[in-house]
């Protein structure tokens, strides 16, 4: 034969056998759309002309929540009822997975009259059996519509500790007519889902800890501004940079061109305030291509509070911007370094950058910076300079002065404490030998003076290096600052990005409290997770931001508003993502109400409340439905259930999976 007609026959016979297969499909299929019904009793089948006996479940899928009093009802149905049949039995097989236990089967006396329901636990399932003692025939009423036969009443075992997509499905279902008789129904369709989302997880910061301050985000090289009753902490933006394999690679802080800002009135809930675009081609300095390590002053000037933020241009020179406000928007007053390498007095610093300002007493304000090692010269660099600032913030005054700081590496800090001016910096990683009482590698270290321009004292250390804390070093960076009478120091270390299993120099914020002795020195901090206490409880009653937590997992926050990028919503919001805010004061009568504001709603969802802890009491579910005009803001409330005192505030959002569910902007109860 040749090869084509080897290829003819082969066409041949492969239609032949579609042919077959289709009529074979449609021989089935004519067949099966008579209802049969098999008499187990008997082994013949009877043919109940014109019925269809099915039986299903009314519910098409149960959400779960983690929560052992939450019951879940199951009405299982049928279609029909044979009429001519005394019926002495309904017997039902189900399949429920092993997280479930059937607490209770009622009957529903609309649809039927009978005694007794038995329900044993079986391997995976219920063994359902309903009769009247007696032996009498089972009433039924409402003869020719869908009957709710019963309800079954469902309730979790124990607590879920991990997601799960599970079935129940009722198995076998049937009547018993006279003589033993069996007339089973149709179960095919009679199967539902119960899933369960676990919460997603906290990475960095978990309850009850203070440290990181967020989690959602990095943030390093923080300074810390007070103003108004709140704390504001300006940070680097350290963003993840990957090759182009997708593989997360060491930060080498080039990409980054804003500081990213949030802030807090107890230290432990924080709202994130966005970025502040500062250099780059949408920056508000676009002479510079990086912002790193700021300093934020505020000077009330001509009667109004301004505020000025400096910023390094990697590490060739210091740029400054003005505001009306500590969150924006910003503007560059000078359009070029405020000071370069031709600033007078630089000559020798390595590093043009790491400023620190401080406005005195008498309204004089100074600038210290710099940082880097000269050749040779580990023990006395002399890379670190101070300079005064003209009245307006936003010139330099003079020639800038040296300080003689001993291994000084990077990080200027300045703070005047009981009228004496403390220069803190961070020491470099010199490895030979330092005489004694030289600070180590990588320490904050500190002298003080009676001037801002010196004579300098050496003092010691106050913050070693974080390796030694958290398991995770690298360059060290920190601003000192009083608080509601006390005194703090902001820090970061590598704690999220250590928890994210990627230590490639992406930092994180920390805070944790300085003792200034009464001889004027400053106690050794000694860093943890635990970090401050909170300073006071939070008011759920007046209009929250949806980005102010203490604790989250999953979620992250975006500008609902051209004009004013601070103001922000939660967003990126998954099924399973959570926020939690700690110490949450709902006072002695407690509220009756929570209402949530949200926009962008993609499925329907829910925001579970509960208390102090993510699988915590729950106090109400809150119901968000898809609405029809998606960028609206909606308000939706739930009621809640009787809560007082003071207790960790937690929200999980549930939802479709794979969605991102909602945009959350506040929330308020009532
Ligand atoms: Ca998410
Ligand atoms: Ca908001």
């Amino acid at each position: 034969m040749s090869a084509n007609m080897q290829r003819k026959s082969l066409i041949v016979i492969c239609s032949a056998i579609l042919v077959i297969v289709v009529l074979i499909v449609i021989f089935i299929n004519w067949h099966k759309s008579e209802p049969i019904v098999t008499n187990h009793a008997t082994g013949q089948t009877d043919d109940y002309v014109g019925s269809d006996l099915k039986a299903y479940l009314m519910e098409e899928e149960i959400e779960l929540v983690n929560d052992l009093k939450q019951e879940y009802k199951l009405n299982i149905t049928i279609n029909d009822i044979p009429k001519d049949e005394s019926i002495y039995g309904i017997y039902a097989n189900l399949t429920v997975p092993s997280e479930l236990e059937v607490v209770d089967v009622v009957i529903n006396e609309e649809n039927l009259e009978v005694g007794e329901i038995e329900f044993n636990e079986k391997e995976e399932g219920y063994e359902i059996r309903i009769y009247n003692a007696d032996g009498s025939p089972i009433r039924f009423n409402n003869y020719g519509l869908d009957k709710e036969l019963i309800t079954l009443i469902l309730r979790l075992k124990e607590s879920l500790s991990k997601s799960i997509t599970k079935e129940v499905s009722i198995e076998a279902m049937g009547l018993e007519s006279s003589d033993n008789k069996k007339i089973d129904y149709d179960v095919a369709g009679a199967k539902l889902n119960v899933n369960y989302t676990a919460p997603a997880k906290a990475i960095g910061k978990r309850p009850p800890n203070a440290n990181p301050l967020i989690s959602h985000k990095f943030g390093a090289d923080p300074w810390a501004l007070v103003y108004d009753g709140r704390v504001y902490v300006y940070t680097t933006h350290d963003i993840l940079e990957y090759d182009a394999k997708g593989n997360i690679v060491d930060n080498t802080y080039a990409k980054i061109n804003t500081i990213s800002l949030i802030s807090s009135d107890d230290l432990r809930n924080w709202t994130d305030h966005g970025e502040i675009k500062v250099a780059g081609p949408e920056g508000a300095a676009k002479w510079a291509s990086q912002s790193w390590a700021p300093a934020v002053a505020h000077k009330v000037i001509d009667g109004k509070d301004k505020f000025f933020l400096y910023f390094s241009n990697n590490a060739s020179g210091i740029g400054v911007l003005e505001s009306d406000s500590p969150v924006g928007p910003w503007r560059d007053p000078i359009g070029k370094p405020l000071i370069s390498r031709s600033t007078p007095g630089v000559e020798g610093v390595v590093w043009l950058f790491d400023p620190a300002t401080l406005v005195d007493d008498d309204g004089k304000a100074y600038i210290y910076f710099g940082g880097g090692i000269p050749e040779g010269q580990e023990a006395l660099p002399n890379t670190g300079r101070v300079m005064q600032l003209g009245d307006d913030m936003i010139s330099v005054v003079g020639e800038a002065a040296v300080m003689p700081a001993p291994f000084m590496f990077e990080s200027s800090g300045i703070n005047k404490i009981n009228g004496m001016y403390y220069y803190s910096y961070c020491s470099n990683f010199f490895s030979g030998q330092r005489p004694e009482g030289s600070p180590a590698a990588g320490v904050i270290a500190y002298m003080t003076s009676s001037s801002p321009f010196g004579p300098w004292e050496y003092r010691g250390t106050i913050l070693r290096n974080p390796g030694e804390f958290f398991g995770v070093g690298g360059n060290n960076h920190h601003a000192i600052f009083q608080f509601h009478g006390n005194w703090y120091i902001v820090y970061h270390a590598q704690t999220v990005a250590k928890d994210m299993g990627v230590p490639k120099g992406y930092r994180s914020p920390h805070i944790n409290q300085v003792v200034i002795n009464a001889d004027g020195t400053i106690e050794e901090v000694i860093a943890d997770y635990e970090g401050v206490a909170q300073l006071k409880p939070f008011n759920p009653y007046e209009e929250v931001q949806a980005e102010t937590f203490a604790w989250s997992a999953g979620v992250s926050t975006k500008a609902i508003s051209d004009e004013a990028p601070w103001q922000r919503a939660l967003t990126d919001i998954d099924n399973g993502d959570w926020i939690a805010i700690s110490q949450v004061d709902f006072g002695e009568k407690g509220p009756s109400s929570f209402t949530a504001r949200v926009s962008n709603v993609n499925a329907h969802s829910v925001i579970e409340l509960r208390l102090d802890a993510v699988d915590g009491k729950l106090i109400g579910v809150v119901d968000i439905p898809v609405n029809d005009n998606k960028q609206d803001w909606v308000d939706v409330t739930a009621k809640v259930s009787e809560v007082k005192g003071v207790h960790d505030l937690y929200m999980i959002f549930k939802g479709k999976a794979d969605t991102k569910l909602f945009d959350f902007d506040c929330w308020q109860f009532r």
